[in-house]
């Protein structure tokens, strides 16, 4: 078994496939007719209910989705609830579906969750890092020709004030040259994660030729995608809580219930963005296109950066032109982070393989502001209160605050 670009069908195992990301990628592959197994073990519906958080956008049960795409699109989603931490499990996985290809989104996500308390950082840490640990572990015992293809976080890199490479910078230092992963510095324990990840990935690949790519993703925004809009029981989730929640989400969410934007800080922060639809296309490149034996790729995906209080604004203004009146507040950071930095991360590769992007102005327009708008009375107001994990004391209080409350809306 071989694993090949094109258009052959490939069998692809998808983990983290019930998750915002995940669960859109398994019918998008499955819908360009690759043999799809869909692994995930709730974990993310579990944080939520402990927490006391919920996707804004009401979200079915994997087998009622995996159901609902069968009786639409005539194809098969096979559907595995397995944990990664257990390898016996993952090993499993492999030997039985001997996939050509393996996404790998099953991580804990939230760099606020993982700030709230020791127990959360180390919860994220051992989710994530050992989770990734079976899965090069189960590649190379199993099927050394698997590619991986990992979901890892532009975060990695922080904000350094030198342009962000894609993966590795040319160096010369006291007159010697080499090309060494770039330096990361990121910003909380989850992004942190990811950067060991990234070592364990690099080093698998040195040592046992495993083929990888690693995608160094920006923050991915938008709910609809051809799939998705098929039907109420393909929904996606959308995030708004502190915890969960991305800047862009909570400010689309606070402007339909008339709250003040909380941009934290001066709002100088910026990150690279991209439309979930533009991730479909990333993956399925990485896919199609796959890295050599041995071969450690790096992506960074991300299509259009901004910064925080450009959003804020970019928000404000489409929904005033809407005639709803926004206002855009500076609230205390509770993160340790740059608040006005040089940013210019390359992102050119994934162009180069043929990505031809969406831009946020219209799918803001077109669909998050009518999404949120038509399910703001499931909004629970104390989930966008501050303040928020605090990066220096945090969180147990907003963890206690949420879980406690009595809630208005229940999550479905
Ligand atoms: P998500 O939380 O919606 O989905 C992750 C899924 O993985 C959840 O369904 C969860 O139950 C599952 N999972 C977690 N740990 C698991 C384990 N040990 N075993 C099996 N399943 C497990 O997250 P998402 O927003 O879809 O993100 C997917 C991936 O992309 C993550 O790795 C994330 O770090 C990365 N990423 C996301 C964004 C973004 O903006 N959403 C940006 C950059 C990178
Ligand atoms: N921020 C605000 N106001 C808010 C919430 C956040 O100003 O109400 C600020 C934060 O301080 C930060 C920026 O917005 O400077 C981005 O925060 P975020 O919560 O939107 O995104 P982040 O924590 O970086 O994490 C998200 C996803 C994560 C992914 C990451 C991509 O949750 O899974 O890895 O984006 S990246 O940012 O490129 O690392």
């Amino acid at each position: 078994m071989s694993s090949q670009a094109g258009s052959e069908r490939l069998t692809v195992m998808v983990l983290g496939a019930d998750g915002y990301i995940g669960w859109p990628m398994a019918m998008h592959l499955s819908q360009l007719g690759h043999r799809v197994i869909a692994v995930d073990n709730l974990s993310r519906r579990r944080w939520d209910r402990e927490g006391g958080t919920y996707s804004l956008v009401p979200l079915h049960t994997m087998g009622q989705r995996v159901r609902r795409w069968g009786l639409i699109s005539g194809r098969q989603i096979e559907w595995r609830r397995a944990d990664l931490r257990d390898f016996a499990a993952v090993d499993r996985l492999f030997a039985e579906f001997e996939p050509h290809a393996v996404i790998h989104f099953a991580e804990q996500r939230s760099a606020p969750f993982s700030m709230v308390d020791r127990a959360h950082a180390e919860l994220t840490q051992v989710n994530n890092v050992v989770g990734t640990l079976n899965i090069l572990f189960a590649i190379r015992d199993r099927v050394p020709d698997c590619h991986l293809i990992k979901l890892g976080t532009m975060g990695e890199y922080g904000t350094p004030n030198i342009d962000i490479e894609e993966g590795y910078l040319d160096i010369e230092h006291n007159g010697r040259r080499d090309r060494l992963p770039f330096p990361k510095v990121p910003g909380s324990f989850y992004h942190l994660s990811k950067v060991h990840d990234s070592n364990n990935i690099y080093f698998a690949t040195r040592a046992w030729g495993v083929r990888a790519t690693d995608l160094n993703q920006g923050v991915v925004y938008g709910v609809e995608t051809p799939e998705t809009s098929l039907h109420p029981d393909l929904n996606t989730r959308f995030d708004f809580d502190s915890l969960w929640g991305t800047a862009l989400n909570r400010f689309c969410v606070q402007a339909a219930v008339g709250q003040p934007l909380t941009v934290y800080g001066k709002g100088g922060q910026t990150r690279g963005f991209l439309d979930l639809r533009d991730t479909m296309a990333c993956i399925t490149l990485a896919l199609e296109n796959p890295a050599a034996r041995g071969e450690c790729r790096v992506f960074n995906q991300f299509t259009e950066q901004f910064s925080v209080l450009e959003l804020a604004e970019l928000v404000a203004r489409l929904r005033r032109e809407q005639g709803l009146e926004t206002t855009v507040a500076h609230v205390p950071n509770p993160r340790v982070e740059a608040e006005g930095h040089y940013y210019n991360a390359k992102h050119q590769l994934l162009l180069d393989l043929g990505l031809q992007p969406h831009y946020l102005s219209d799918t803001l327009l077109n669909s998050m502001i009518r999404t949120v708008e038509g399910l703001a009375d499931r909004v629970d107001p104390v989930l966008l209160e501050q303040p928020s994990v605090s990066w220096k004391t945090g969180g147990n209080e907003v963890w206690d605050r949420y879980s406690n409350r009595e809630r208005a809306t229940s999550a479905s």
